[in-house]
This record gives structure tokens, C-alpha cells and sequence, in this order.
């Protein structure tokens, strides 16, 4: 194609995005456009699935029936958004086996908090209340992303993180209003989730490379410290509500712009974890891997079936 149709093509393109009008799977797109949300819609993918594994090791040891159930019911919502999300990816012209298997070799990246481990039953409420809050955080305002199938896929997976921040919430304040050992143990979980879940968000807006393009392209529609922000000025007023205290002693109310300050994150800690030398990342890309090893016996046997019934149904 000449140049001058590209042009042309990626200011009409702009042009729609300018006018919030959805960029749907059969559109011209810009190949980075495609690139950045094949790479974000995959992160995304592997984040969900990843993250059923921190709370998968808690499923047989909830402390009775109703609380096994829900975090069942929760992890396999888990499993769900994973699948949405690697379908909208697909949408994109993505293989999927090929975006599992970057996962699996260490090529693609996931989110930096499922690279801590669940040490206590008071580490489920954390995850619900904080790590799925920053999640709903960043996801809302991704329902109106302007890819169609990443923007849909979100409104559902939205409302099920909903469910999974007040079952988190719950914990925490049952835990919070129980015996001292209890309410230490929800303590103890704050302390540790806190900072982690501050890094979420991602690095700082001077330090993020993609941020500003994905603005232009309206597939973010905050910066990484716009959400933080609004997540700790959601979260501080909850902690202080159910008696927890912020493990920040720079925390603290600013009345003139109506927000929380808080103190500085380790970045170095931020980056290693993400370049693969967090506590459990070799733990958690090492059972994917051999999950995906064990069902393979599953896979070959739907297709020898699948290929079974294509011939019966040719003869
Ligand atoms: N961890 O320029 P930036 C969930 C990477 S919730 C690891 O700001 P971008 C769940 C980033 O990928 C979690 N890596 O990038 C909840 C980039 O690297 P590459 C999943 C991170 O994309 C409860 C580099 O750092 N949510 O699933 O504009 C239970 C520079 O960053 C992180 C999503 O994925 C991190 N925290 O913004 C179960 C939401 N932060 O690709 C499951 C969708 C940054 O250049 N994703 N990096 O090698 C997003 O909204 C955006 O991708 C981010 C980053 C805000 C995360």
C-alpha cells in the first residue's frame, strides 16, 4: 500500500477513535495499534489465569464450607475471564497456542502480584479486598476501551470482580473484628499485600512507555498514577473503617487537593519481580507448564473424537 493510503487510513482511524466510535475485529487498524492490545489482552489473560493459583492453594484449607465455596466459585470466575480475554485476543489475529506458550517460556509477561505467596487464610481477604479492588480499578474504565471485544469482555468480568472485592472485604473485617490473633493475622496480610498492590498500577507516568500512546488510542483511559491515586483514596478510609492501619508512614491526608499522599514504592522490588525474580515466579510459571503438560492426554483425545465424528459425518 502507498504511503499516502496509510496516512490517510490512520488519520480515519483516529478519527474514529476521536469520535468514541468502536474499532471492531474486521476494521483497519494500525499494526502497533494491534500489537499493543494483542500485548496487553494477552498480559491480561495470563494475569487471570496465573492468578487462580495464589488462591487455588487455599481452596481445601478455607476455615468451613460456605468460605470454600465462595473462593471455589471465585477462582473459577478466574478461569472464565482468562478465557474471554484469550478469545478477544484471537479476535486480533493471535494464536492462542502460540500466546500460552510465551507465557510458558518466560517471553510474556503477567501481573507483578501473583508473584507473592499466600502464607495465611487472612491472605484471601487481602487478595479479594486489595488486589481485585486495584483490579476493578483499572478494568472499569477498560470497558470502554475502544477495541469492542476487550471493552465487552470487561463489562462482565467487572461485575465479577465486584463479587470477588466484597467476599475479600468480608474476610478482612470478619478477621479484623475476631479474637487479637485474628485480627493481627488481617494486619499481617495488609502489611504484606499493601505495596504490592500499589505496583499493579504500574510504573510511574513518567517512567511508563506506553502510556501515552494508549491514551491517544483511548485503550487506556487513565494513567497508572491517576488509578493508583483514586485506589488509595478508595482503600485508606476502608482500612481505617474495619481498625487496620496502612503499613505507610508517609500516609496522610491532604485537605487542599483532596487526596491521600503517599509514600515512595520500591521500584527496584517492582522490577525484579516483573523481570521474573519474584518469591514465587519460577513456582507459578513451573505449574502452568505442567498443567498444561498433564491435560494433554484431554486435548488429543476431544480431537481424536472431533476428527471421529468430521469422518462419520463425510461418509
Ligand atoms: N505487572 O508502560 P506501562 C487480575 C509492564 S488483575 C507486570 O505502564 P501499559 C486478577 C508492562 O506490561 C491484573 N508487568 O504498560 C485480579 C510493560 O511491559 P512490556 C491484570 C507490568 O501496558 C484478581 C512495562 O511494565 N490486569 O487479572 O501501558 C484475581 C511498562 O508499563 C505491570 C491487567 O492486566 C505489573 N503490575 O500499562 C485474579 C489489566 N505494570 O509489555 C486476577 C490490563 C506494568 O512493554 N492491563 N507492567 O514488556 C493494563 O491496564 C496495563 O497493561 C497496565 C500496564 C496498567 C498493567
Amino acid at each position: 500500500m502507498k504511503e499516502l493510503d496509510i496516512t490517510e487510513l490512520e488519520r480515519k482511524f483516529q478519527e474514529k477513535i476521536d469520535n468514541e466510535i468502536r474499532i471492531e475485529p474486521n476494521d483497519w487498524m494500525p499494526d502497533a495499534y494491534r500489537k499493543t492490545l494483542i500485548r496487553q489482552i494477552s498480559q491480561h489473560a495470563h494475569s487471570e489465569v496465573v492468578g487462580m493459583l495464589p488462591e487455588g492453594n487455599w481452596i481445601t484449607r478455607a476455615p468451613n464450607l460456605r468460605r470454600k465455596a465462595v473462593l471455589l466459585a471465585k477462582v473459577q470466575d478466574e478461569a472464565g475471564h482468562g478465557l474471554y480475554l484469550y478469545s478477544a485476543v484471537e479476535t486480533l489475529g493471535a494464536d492462542r497456542e502460540e500466546t500460552i506458550d510465551d507465557l510458558h517460556t518466560g517471553k510474556a509477561k503477567y501481573s507483578s502480584i501473583f508473584n507473592y505467596p499466600t502464607l495465611t487464610w487472612a491472605d484471601m481477604g487481602a487478595i479479594g479486598w486489595l488486589v481485585d479492588g486495584a483490579a476493578i480499578m483499572n478494568q472499569v474504565p477498560l470497558c470502554r476501551c475502544s477495541y469492542g471485544p476487550y471493552a465487552r469482555a470487561m463489562v462482565r468480568v467487572c461485575k465479577e470482580e465486584s463479587f470477588h472485592q466484597r467476599q475479600g472485604f468480608e474476610i478482612m473485617t470478619k478477621l479484623a473484628q475476631g479474637t487479637p490473633e485474628q485480627k493481627a493475622m488481617a494486619q499481617d496480610a495488609l502489611n504484606r499485600f499493601w505495596w504490592p498492590a500499589l505496583m499493579m498500577f504500574g510504573p510511574n507516568d513518567a517512567d511508563s512507555p506506553h502510556t501515552a500512546q494508549s491514551m491517544k488510542w483511548k485503550i487506556k483511559r487513565h494513567t497508572n498514577d491517576e488509578l493508583r491515586q483514586q485506589f488509595v483514596d478508595i482503600t485508606v478510609p476502608q482500612a481505617e473503617m474495619i481498625g487496620l492501619t496502612v503499613p505507610d508512614p508517609d500516609l496522610k491526608w491532604n485537605a487542599e487537593t483532596g487526596h491521600y499522599e503517599f509514600g515512595e514504592i520500591n521500584w527496584d522490588e517492582f522490577w525484579q519481580v516483573v523481570s521474573g525474580n519474584g518469591p514465587c515466579n519460577k513456582d507459578r510459571v513451573d505449574a502452568r507448564r505442567k498443567a498444561k503438560e498433564d491435560g494433554s492426554w484431554v486435548r488429543e483425545a476431544a480431537n481424536a473424537y472431533a476428527e471421529k465424528r468430521k469422518a462419520r459425518k463425510a461418509s
